[in-house]
Order: C-alpha cells, then sequence, then structure tokens
C-alpha cells in the first residue's frame, strides 16, 4: 500500500512539474528565469475569479479561507496533512502563522486540517487576511490578491518570483483548487 501510494503520488508530481514549467516560461515576457509582479499579474489574470466565489468582485474573510483551504490542500483531499501544512508554513503563510502550530489547528487531535479547523485557526488570528486588505474594508480587491500572492510566494523577498516559488504554488492556480 505505502509503495502503491508512493507510485500514485510520484506520478502526479511528474504530470505537475511539466504542467508549470510551461507555464512558467510562457509569461516570463523579458526571458529572464524569473517573474516580476508584472509577469505575475498575467499570469493570474483569472485567479481572483476563482476566489471571489459570489462573483461580488472582491474577496471577503470566507473566501479567502476557503481558498487558501484548496490551495494549501495539495492533492485534495479535502484535508490538510502535516506535509501539506509545512510547505505552506515554507511557501506561502509561513509569516502569519508566529507559532507554526500543526496541532493548534488540529483541534481533534486526528493529524489532519479539515476545512472547520482551518477557518477557527485563522479566524483566531487575521493576520494573513488583515495584511491582503491594505486599505482595511475587510475585503480583499483583484489588486490586494495580486500583491499579497506575490509577497507571500517571494520568499527571498528579492521582488521576483523564480521557478521554485512558484511551483511550490502552483496549486494556487484553476483546477488544483477547487
Ligand atoms: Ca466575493
Ligand atoms: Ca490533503
Ligand atoms: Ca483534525
Ligand atoms: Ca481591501
Amino acid at each position: 500500500m505505502k509503495f502503491l501510494k508512493g507510485t500514485f503520488f510520484a506520478t502526479l508530481m511528474l504530470f505537475g512539474t511539466a504542467a508549470f514549467a510551461q507555464d512558467f516560461n510562457e509569461y516570463d515576457s523579458n526571458k529572464d528565469d524569473k517573474w516580476d509582479e508584472n509577469e505575475f499579474e498575467q499570469s493570474y489574470n483569472d485567479g481572483f475569479n476563482d476566489w471571489d466565489k459570489d462573483k461580488s468582485g472582491d474577496v471577503n474573510e470566507d473566501e479567502f479561507l476557503d481558498s487558501t483551504f484548496g490551495g494549501t490542500d495539495l492533492d485534495n483531499d479535502d484535508g490538510i496533512d502535516e506535509n501539506e501544512w509545512n510547505n505552506g508554513v515554507n511557501n506561502t503563510f509561513g509569516n502569519y502563522d508566529e507559532f507554526d502550530e500543526f496541532d493548534e489547528f488540529d483541534n481533534n487531535d486526528d493529524e489532519i486540517i479539515d476545512n472547520n479547523e482551518w477557518n477557527e485557526g485563522w479566524g483566531n488570528n487575521t493576520e494573513w487576511f488583515d495584511s491582503y486588505d491594505t486599505n482595511d474594508d475587510e475585503l480583499v480587491d483583484n489588486n490586494e490578491l495580486n500583491t499579497g500572492l506575490f509577497n507571500d510566494w517571494d520568499t527571498n523577498d528579492d521582488g521576483f518570483l523564480d521557478e521554485d516559488e512558484y511551483g511550490y504554488n502552483d496549486s494556487f492556480y484553476d483546477g488544483d483548487m477547487w
């Protein structure tokens, strides 16, 4: 069983890698092997619509948590295991989860963070959502989302996304999230 699971995961990874390498090059307009914020925004043109579930033109906190849960749950089994959590901490939301405590979110101690536990955990710590909502209107608009994601994913803070930084977060692109 372990072997089968490993093979399945390796196959998934292989397909994922091929797809994201192609996307990455497509939007790297000046071919310097990294994305500036502009190139990122081009690549994420349809992304905002996926986050804005009720098509109101803004992403509220519920929508934000729905989408971040989907993006963090890499294998789409409706639960975040410790590996997926660690990937998120290292590549996406580590700045906001100052305690980095999987166990704090996993209320029922089943080693999985489900959607409710995710919402409750981030309901107690709104730093992530607030950092995106720069004008403090409790909504994240398209520009705020693009800037927030770009800054989060730029883990080495050099003002660019390289292929690795993008690759760790390509689950936030359509199709993988929901
Ligand atoms: Ca909305
Ligand atoms: Ca999962
Ligand atoms: Ca749990
Ligand atoms: Ca706002």
